[in-house]
């Protein structure tokens, strides 16, 4: 899980200006002033490198560029999941049906057509600024746990979907961490419930931390428990990982005098490979993680189980 899943919804716009005309780039510079912060640059090479970087809240994009086209600059972010919902404005010099269809088939909301008329550019640039802040808003709220900001159970049970689909198709591993803190309800009975929600929110950040990849997701799947998705690893990876959200959080050192099993705060962890060759389904997936999660727990705590 990145920060990128949950853009600021409250954060100043950031529009980014693709043109290889200075004296444009900086007209629009100059009538977008009000609706945000403004970039520019000058190819569509420089754009997807940004894009993927700065994650723009909107991009005015130049049909017509040298090397990499608008056409192709627009599909790109459209197959790329940080950046897919990023809304992409076509700038047009030769507006004709054929190329309106074609801005419309690479996934562009809108056109603008030059000469820019400087009260159009606004305020279309503006009503699209006010869905895109909407949409990360709903997005936030829908997928956001509220206690420690990584991402919620549904997230979690709607990228397993995509990701199983995903691996099906492309033929990848793809592999599940189940995450459970141990004695927590002796923590809460001992500090109290403010401190057991301290104590996850300190988890769940060791957890994402200790998260390299930026396919990899972890989400807070139940009270204090966790799932992690990680696409295109094998299960001898997966422990690997595991392992490292194990050592990351007793290295956090968060004491836990009421534990009947160490002296401070400590995670159990099962790990499951899907077995797609042989015809496993999500619910049996999980089965298996979950199953091994409970032998974790049995053998001692503190611990991976494969
Ligand atoms: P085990 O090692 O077997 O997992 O033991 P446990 O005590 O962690 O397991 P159990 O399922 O019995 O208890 C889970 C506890 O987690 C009980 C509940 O009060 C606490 N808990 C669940 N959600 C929250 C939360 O949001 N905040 C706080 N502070 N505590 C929570
Ligand atoms: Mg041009
Ligand atoms: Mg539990
Ligand atoms: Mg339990
Ligand atoms: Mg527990």
């Amino acid at each position: 899980m990145t920060d990128t899943q949950f853009p600021r919804a409250t954060r100043r716009p950031l529009i980014l200006v693709v043109d290889d005309d200075p004296t444009l780039s900086q007209f629009v510079e100059v009538v977008l002033k009000a609706e945000g912060s403004v970039r520019s640059v000058s190819s569509g090479e420089a754009a997807l490198e940004l894009c993927s970087e700065l994650h723009p809240d909107l991009i005015l994009l130049d049909f017509e560029l040298p090397g990499l086209g608008g056409l192709e600059v627009c599909q790109q972010l459209k197959t790329h999941d940080a950046t897919r919902s990023i809304p992409v404005v076509f700038i047009t010099a030769h507006h004709t049906p054929e190329v309106e269809d074609r801005c419309w088939e690479a996934g562009a909301v809108d056109f603008v057509v030059k000469p820019l008329h400087a009260r159009t550019l606004a305020n279309r640039v503006k009503a699209h600024l006010t869905l895109k802040a909407q949409a990360d808003l709903l997005r936030e709220l829908a997928f956001k746990d509220a206690l420690t900001g990584i991402a919620n159970r549904r997230y979690f049970h709607e990228r397993i979907e995509a990701e199983v689909g995903r691996a099906r198709r492309l033929g990848t591993p793809l592999s599940m961490l189940l995450v459970d803190v141990d004695h927590f309800k002796a923590f809460n009975d001992l500090y109290g419930h403010a401190a057991g929600d301290a104590c996850l929110v300190q988890v769940a950040a060791a957890l994402r931390s200790a998260i390299h990849r930026p396919t990899d997701i972890v989400a807070r799947i139940g009270g204090e428990e966790f799932g992690c998705l990680l696409p295109d690893t094998a299960l001898g990876n997966a422990c690997t990982v595991a392992e490292r959200l194990r050592e990351a959080v007793a290295s956090l050192g968060l004491p836990h005098e009421g534990s009947a099993t160490a002296d401070r705060v400590t995670i159990s962890v099962g790990v499951a490979e899907i077995d797609l060759g042989g015809g496993q389904g999500i619910r049996g997936w999980l089965a298996d993680a979950d199953a091994r999660l409970y032998r974790a727990k049995h053998l001692g705590r503190d611990q991976v189980c494969a």
